[in-house]
């Protein structure tokens, strides 16, 4: 029987999500979703039904031709008894109350980043989540499902080119809105690389510091964009990365490991590259759900598999909370210009 998702949240991310539920995850099922606009989520809901009804009608019958329903109140979907488990794509400020219901109700759930707004009300998540006894938070931390970061780890961990020493990181929107403000590129945006970092090391990160040029005129006053942040690891190495969410241009996520015997870049190869009349380019995906297509449908599909076995396959709360405590520092850093160190609760007390 079909995982029944849940989809809390349907902004940009979240309907992205639904569509994925209905369209490309096998062994789910999409029944519910709920969203702050419910004109929105009427909307979504009535597309997707049509397409799930549709479905069933061209495959004989076999899909289930279920209505997702709207629900106007989240905490009531994720009471809902038909829903096995949850995507949470609400905006970052209604995680911690939603997150706490999910483990009340006992529900495994996606959570996109961030996990929650700051890392003391994280770490009350994990704390949470240990005292159920078993994990049931998966943290939408993509990237890692993404089949040329994967590669890059798995070089990495081979050790072929040696120990890595650096990363340098490149993350460019084509555009944001004015309320992404400065906290969110730092919280909503550089939180990837903070993982990305974290993950591709297997150390977490003592360190940041955040510059910031003076900003692209496109936008508003007070927004600080580009920003540049330096991580230090536990085991002395450092990773930059550059964040510049009104690029104008369009979507570009890079990565250089650079390691004693040689570096490996990623993030080049989305997109056609030509070289014709001492030029080369390519094309650039507009955003992220292009870009990183492939990877959000592995970790969709590998998170209700692992769901239906009562594991969950990727990111933790713990990797949420650990994210949530270098963006707080990073916070600090981008308002004082200083480094500032981050303040990590010890694993093994948290979590024994
Ligand atoms: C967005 O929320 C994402 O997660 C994207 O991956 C990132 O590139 C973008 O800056 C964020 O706003």
């Amino acid at each position: 029987t079909d995982l029944r998702v849940g989809v809390v949240g349907v902004g940009v991310m979240g309907a992205d999500h639904a569509e994925r539920v209905v369209r490309k995850t096998s062994g789910a099922r999409l029944v519910a979703v709920a969203d702050a606009d419910a004109g929105r989520a009427e909307a979504l809901a009535g597309r997707l039904s049509e397409r799930s009804a549709s479905t069933a009608r061209h495959s004989g019958g076999t899909t289930h031709a279920e209505t997702v329903r709207v629900v106007e109140d989240p905490m009531d979907l994720i009471a809902a008894d038909d829903v096995d488990a949850v995507i949470l794509a609400s905006p970052g400020f209604a995680h911690a109350e939603q997150l706490f219901a999910c483990l009340e109700h006992g529900k495994p759930v996606l959570c996109e980043k961030p996990l929650t707004m700051d890392a003391a009300s994280a770490l009350r998540v994990v704390e949470a989540e240990h005292k159920l006894g078993r994990q049931v938070i998966q943290v939408g931390f993509m990237r890692r499902f993404d089949p040329e970061y994967a590669a890059l780890k798995q070089l990495l961990d081979s050790g072929d080119l040696g120990r890595t020493l650096l990363l340098h990181n490149v993350h460019r929107n084509k555009s944001a809105p004015p309320t992404f403000r400065s906290e969110m590129i730092v919280r909503d945006s550089m939180v990837h690389e903070v993982d990305v970092a974290r993950w591709l090391f297997g150390e977490e990160i003592t360190r940041i510091t955040v510059h910031t040029p003076t900003p692209t005129s496109l936008v508003g006053d007070g927004v600080l964009d580009p920003q540049l942040a330096v991580f230090e690891l536990a085991n002395g190495a450092m990773a930059d990365v550059e964040v510049f969410v009104n690029f104008q241009v369009g979507y570009e996520v890079r990565c250089e490991a650079v390691a004693e015997r040689g570096s490996a870049t990623i993030g080049l190869g989305s997109g056609v590259f030509t070289r014709a009349g001492e030029q080369w380019g390519g094309t650039m995906p507009a955003d992220f759900r292009v870009r990183f297509e492939q990877a959000y449908d592995i970790e969709v599909q590998r998170w209700v598999d692992a769901t239906v076995r009562g594991e969950i396959d990727g990111p933790s709360a713990w990797d949420g909370y650990a994210a949530a405590a270098v963006c707080e520092a990073g916070l600090e850093s981008l308002s004082t210009g200083k480094p500032v160190d981050v303040a990590l609760a010890d694993r093994s007390e948290v979590l024994g």
